[in-house]
């Protein structure tokens, strides 16, 4: 049976740990940490495929045959975290003067990045609502060359239309990025819907124990990937084999890990719909969500991650945070503990007021990575912390 026929949950624990049964091979059954930096070659003009460690490592090549079976693309890079992905992404595709549309409620580092893009080499950057498919439309000028997605987006879980997005981009000759980070390829595959290039933080659910900082990219077009790889190796934006030998192991439990950030994250997300001390819940798992339908259409669940504006502000935020005791206040998500911070404050405050406040995020949104952990004990912590709000 070819390995290209395989279902999700198979590669996941399979792709690119293939036991070796050649003469003289010891046939592991998992994928070893090559750490040696250089390859010996017995002729100077006659280099076996690896040659040096940042041009190409077995293990990250495993791991990368596995990243681009998970996204259902043809090929996967590995980067040393999230942002080296994005930064090389950047790197390769754009040019002083060129144009980029975001979605205007990303994550604050890739905001930050495009900032220091935009000031550094003339470039234009426009954020719209791309809930509203045609601000995305509207924003594209003759220098566009790409649209930068996340769906759902970092913090307020806003869900954009990939297909119709990816059908707008390629009648005008843009490339469409879309970060799928907050649901995994367990739940979405952008590339089914006609993304270009799919971008992760691996940080998140792809490692999933809170001990790796890793990205990736995944895609089709071969050109384009000879051209990523060759800044992979240029910039140096590669992981250690270390990591990326955690990042196959955590890979194998991602679609049993998913299940149940879901069904925890459903349960918190009801729980704080009827709270007395809430006044309004982001998760789009929840009918009330605006775009429930969008969501449904091109993606296997609504993920693990919750957001919600607590009644008051900073103060009344800020007091609930630092009272609870199973929830860890800290930045990150996509772990198997339960993690929770204040964007405005922490993961979003690398932009500037002005900033948050087009997008939405107020002094009272808390963000939830809602980790694996039994939901009564979830739901009970959040609980005392509410009884302690004043
Ligand atoms: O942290 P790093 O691995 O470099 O990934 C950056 C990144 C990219 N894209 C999304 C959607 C992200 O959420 C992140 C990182 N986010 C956090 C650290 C956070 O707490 O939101």
């Amino acid at each position: 049976m070819s390995q290209q026929n395989f279902n999700f949950d198979t590669c996941s624990i399979h792709i690119g740990e293939k036991p070796d049964f050649s003469e003289g091979s010891k046939s592991e059954v998992v994928a070893p940490i090559y750490l040696s930096t250089t390859y010996a070659r017995k002729e100077v003009k006659n280099p076996g495929y690896f040659q040096y460690s940042r041009c190409d490592n077995p293990t990250r090549f495993a791991l990368e045959q596995r990243y681009a079976s998970l996204e259902k693309t043809r090929y996967g890079l590995a980067f040393a975290s999230g942002l080296a992905a994005e930064a090389t992404v950047l790197f390769t595709l754009i040019n002083p003067g060129d144009h980029i549309i975001g979605f205007d409620d990303l994550y604050g580092g890739t905001k930050r990045l495009f900032n220091q893009w935009k000031e550094k080499y003339k470039i234009a950057v426009s954020l719209v609502d791309a809930t509203k498919t045609h601000l995305v439309e509207e924003a594209i000028r003759p220098e566009t060359k790409i649209i930068w997605l996340e769906t759902p987006t970092n913090p307020l879980l806003k869900i954009c239309d990939i297909a119709a997005i990816s059908e707008i981009a390629h009648r005008h000759h843009i490339l469409l990025i879309v970060d799928n980070t907050f649901l995994s390829p367990c739940f979405q595959n952008p590339s089914v819907f006609g993304a270009d290039i799919i971008v992760h933080s691996v940080t998140k659910y792809i490692a999933g124990h809170s001990d790796v900082i890793g990205g990736a990219v995944m895609l089709n077009d071969h050109a384009l990937y000879e051209r990523l790889k060759f800044n992979q190796n240029s910039l140096g934006t590669v992981p250690s084999p270390f990591d990326c030998y955690l990042v196959l192991r955590g890979l194998k439990t991602l679609s049993v890990r998913m299940g149940k950030h879901q069904s925890n994250a459903l349960e918190v997300a009801r729980y704080l719909e009827k709270h007395p001390k809430v006044a309004k819940v982001y998760y789009p798992g929840l009918p009330s969500h605006p775009q429930y339908e969008t969501n449904l259409k091109q993606a296997g669940g609504f993920g693990g991650m919750v957001s919600f504006e607590i009644k008051g502000g900073e103060q009344e935020a800020i007091q609930f945070l630092e009272s609870l005791e199973l929830f860890t206040l800290a930045e990150s998500l996509g772990g198997v503990e339960s993690l929770i911070e204040h964007p405005a404050l922490m993961t979003h405050s690398s932009i500037t007021a002005k900033e948050r406040e087009q997008a939405g995020i107020k002094d009272s949104l808390i963000r939830v990575s809602v980790g694996i952990e039994d939901e009564h004990d979830l739901l009970n912590d959040l609980e005392q912390a509410f009884e302690k709000v004043r």
